[in-house]
């Protein structure tokens, strides 16, 4: 199913000729898990009130939630090469309106967390036991308002349950836009920061995915406070030429490209 997914994320960005690659094919593992593995949902009926909500903070990924949604049958996978096409309901980045299966608009980094709070509290409000699962990206954690709402999440205390409903997860390619985090903005040591703002926090090998379902297991037992995810992924993962490479953080792959990468993905 990675590979899959990896397939549709070339061809969908190759053929609409521009989109993000890199951080697509990073987050595949950690995607594929939560799909085909962890979430409690039902792809007949995408607005069930008990289904595990997915936030993708990092809205650039979209392609890759698209396949996801695609492959799980939200959607169909003959839908996937309308990406970011007039009129289709695959835009660039998440739409809320369009997209079943999607649970944010999102693509103005920073915000994905804050509102995956705001949902977590809802479900406790509401006594349901759905769980709330937020992607972020390592650079976006350079966001101030990731780290609010890292701090609100350990703090919010309702009917005295923190909120243990709620995982994120970091797609720490070591990479954003301009290149490496360390020449960017120094993220480390980020696990202890996490720690330190008093979350549950697992590092896992973000392409593994035993060690993946394992985190999410893990996370479901943790009582009292929320987990975070940190999965070591590599930028660009399991195409060559794009594998922590810069340049394919935003760029769609040249028909001579996309063929290459296929290969790759045979
Ligand atoms: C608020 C905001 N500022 C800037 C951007 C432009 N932008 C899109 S992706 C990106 C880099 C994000 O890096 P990271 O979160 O590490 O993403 P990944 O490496 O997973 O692709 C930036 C700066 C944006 N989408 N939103
Ligand atoms: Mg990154």
């Amino acid at each position: 199913m990675a590979k899959k997914l990896r397939r549709h994320v070339i061809t969908m960005i190759g053929k609409a000729g521009s989109g993000h690659p890199g951080g697509s094919l990073s987050a595949v593992e950690i995607v594929t898990a939560l799909y085909f593995k962890v979430l409690r949902h039902s792809p007949a009926n995408p607005r069930w009130e008990d289904r595990d909500r997915f936030i993708l903070s990092k809205g650039h990924a979209a392609p890759l939630l698209y396949a996801a949604l695609a492959e799980s049958g939200y959607l169909h996978v003959d839908e996937l090469p309308s990406l970011r096409t007039m009129g289709s309901c695959l835009q660039g980045h998440c739409d809320v309106t369009t997209t079943p299966g999607v649970e944010m608009s999102s693509g103005s980094l920073g915000q994905g967390l804050s509102f995956g709070i705001g949902v977590a509290l809802a479900g406790h409000l509401d006594g349901r036991s759905y769980r709330v699962y937020v992607l972020l990206g390592d650079g976006e954690c350079d966001e101030g308002q990731v780290w609010e709402a890292a701090m609100a999440a350990a703090h919010f205390r309702p009917s005295d349950t923190k909120l243990d409903n709620l995982v994120a997860i970091i797609d720490h390619n070591k990479q954003q836009i301009d290149g490496w985090n360390y020449e960017v903005m120094n993220l480390e040591p980020l696990a202890e920061k996490w720690k330190a703002f008093g979350w549950h926090t697992i590092e896992a090998d973000g392409h593994d995915l035993s060690q993946l379902i394992s985190a999410f297991n893990e996370a479901k037992q943790v009582k009292g406070r929320p987990t975070v995810i940190i999965a070591h992924t590599t930028k660009g993962k399991a195409v060559s030429f794009m594998e922590n490479n810069p340049d394919f953080h935003g760029k769609a792959p040249t028909a001579d490209e996309m063929d290459r990468a296929l290969e790759d993905l045979k």
